[in-house]
């Protein structure tokens, strides 16, 4: 693979905005993608293999946890700067940007959020340091989009909880020491257990043959009557509603994630335009290449101004779940599309593993449909703006 050249585009000079503890959060996220991810990425990627090697780096730069209070091992950073991090990670890979995501969002936050001091206690430093490292298990094989329909279920047998069903398409399932998994008790209600590996009965099968978040590890969680403490349900929150709280936060950090992709594409683009020559004059001196460039430093700068002000809005609790997914969707499509347009400007080129350009398409067909997908997010402006639910 090339040499990472990175050079971030603020068309608008969006720095201003930031405070200099966001500035220093973002060089350090980016000196290390380039130092330690840029390097070894393509190959992980081609080999479909999580580089576990990066575990102890991500836990260095603040990704495990941004926002978690340091009495827990977090950061203690604000939202923005969770943002940043997440954007500088995806920069490199959006597979390596999942795995931080649900570290922090979808394991962290809700052991956090929802659970016990002693689960706390327990789980968060680690997590913070990536001793452990978790998965959360919201998707079965019948329910996706529609998580409320699950069929995984406990049921409470005196001294601990019965565990049975089955998650599929869970992003580090195969190596993580906890799962925050989803589950209904006997009378519906949907529950947040915490189920650890090596718990009879509970097995993690990978996930093979993906073109997409290749250097992500994906796998199911198979529970067969395992025999749940119960001290490991999460007791502050119940409902479909709680796993939705963990989403707005990952979604969150997608939206700034994509950004990342998205610059990567370009500032790969802008260069080789500038450098290929064809017919006797750079390619970036012809206006049909030109025009591609120039409408994605547009697409970008509208996006980077949608996440800063959601950031804001997150900082101060006042983001709505319908303002996070308008930056999801926008945001991932956006960076779907400058990939796609990148990769033309590089020709053939453009289809190897010298760039980065088409592992990032190829990632970002994932991040278009998890965490939601790009229908399930327009339905949910809809549902904000006309007030009338078209899901169901
Ligand atoms: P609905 O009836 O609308 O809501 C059920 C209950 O939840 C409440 N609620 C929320 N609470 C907190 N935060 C939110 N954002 C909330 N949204 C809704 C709601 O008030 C209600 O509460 P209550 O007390 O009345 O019960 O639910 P629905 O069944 O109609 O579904 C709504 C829908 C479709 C929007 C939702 O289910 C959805 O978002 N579906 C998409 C599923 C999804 O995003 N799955 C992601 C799986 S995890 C993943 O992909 C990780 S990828 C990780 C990586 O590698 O980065
Ligand atoms: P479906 O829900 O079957 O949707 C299929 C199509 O139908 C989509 O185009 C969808 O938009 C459309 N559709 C569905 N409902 C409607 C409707 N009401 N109106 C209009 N169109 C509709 N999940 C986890 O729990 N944890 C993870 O860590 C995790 N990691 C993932 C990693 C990867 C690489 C991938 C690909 C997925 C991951 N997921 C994870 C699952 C992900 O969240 C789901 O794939 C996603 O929510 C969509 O569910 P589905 O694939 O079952 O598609």
């Amino acid at each position: 693979m090339k040499p990472d050249l990175f050079e971030a585009p603020d068309y608008y000079n969006l720095d201003d905005l930031l405070t200099e503890e966001h500035k220093l959060v973002r060089t350090a996220a980016r000196d290390w993608v380039k130092r330690d991810v840029s390097p070894i990425i393509e190959e992980a990627a081609q080999k479909a293999e999580f580089p576990k090697e990066i575990i102890k780096g991500l836990a260095e730069i603040g990704a495990f946890g941004p926002y978690i209070p340091e009495e827990y091992g977090g950061a203690g950073l604000d939202q923005i700067s969770y943002g940043l991090i997440m954007q500088e990670i995806e920069r490199g890979d959006s597979g390596v940007r999942s795995t931080a995501s649900v570290q922090s969002s979808l394991v962290m936050y809700p052991i956090y959020k929802f659970g016990s001091e002693t689960q706390r206690k327990k789980f968060l430093p680690k997590l913070a340091s990536g001793e452990f490292m978790g998965c959360f298990g919201l998707t079965e094989p019948d329910h996706g989009s529609n998580p409320g329909g699950m069929v995984t279920n406990f049921k409470d047998k005196g001294n601990h909880y019965l565990l049975n069903g089955a998650k599929m398409w869970i992003s580090n399932a195969p190596f993580a020491d906890v799962a925050v998994v989803w589950a209904k008790d006997e009378s519906g209600r949907i529950q947040g257990l915490l189920v650890e590996r090596g718990m009879e009965g509970f097995s993690t099968p990978t996930t093979h043959n993906k073109w997409s978040l290749r250097a992500s590890a994906t796998g199911e969680l198979i529970f067969d009557n395992v025999k749940i403490p119960k001290e490991n349900l999460l007791p502050n929150k119940s409902g479909l509603g709680a796993p939705l709280m963990c989403l707005d936060s990952a979604r969150f950090g997608i939206a700034w994630g994509a950004i990342g992709a998205a610059m990567d594409c370009y500032d790969t683009a802008l260069r080789y335009a500038k450098e290929r020559e064809q017919f006797d004059k750079p390619i970036g001196a012809f206006q049909l290449q030109q025009k591609k460039l120039a409408e994605m430093i547009t697409e970008i700068t509208k996006a980077q101004l949608l996440a800063w002000r959601l950031g804001t809005l997150r900082n101060e609790g006042k983001a709505t779940s319908s303002q996070i997914s308008m930056a999801k969707r926008n945001n991932v499509e956006m960076a779907l599309k400058i990939a796609r347009e990148s990769r033309q400007i590089l020709g053939g080129m453009g289809i190897t593993g010298e760039y980065s350009i088409m592992r990032h398409m190829m990632n970002l067909e994932s991040v278009i449909t998890y965490e939601g997908t790009h229908d399930i997010h327009l339905l949910i402006t809809g549902m904000d703006i006309t007030g009338l639910n078209a899901f169901k």
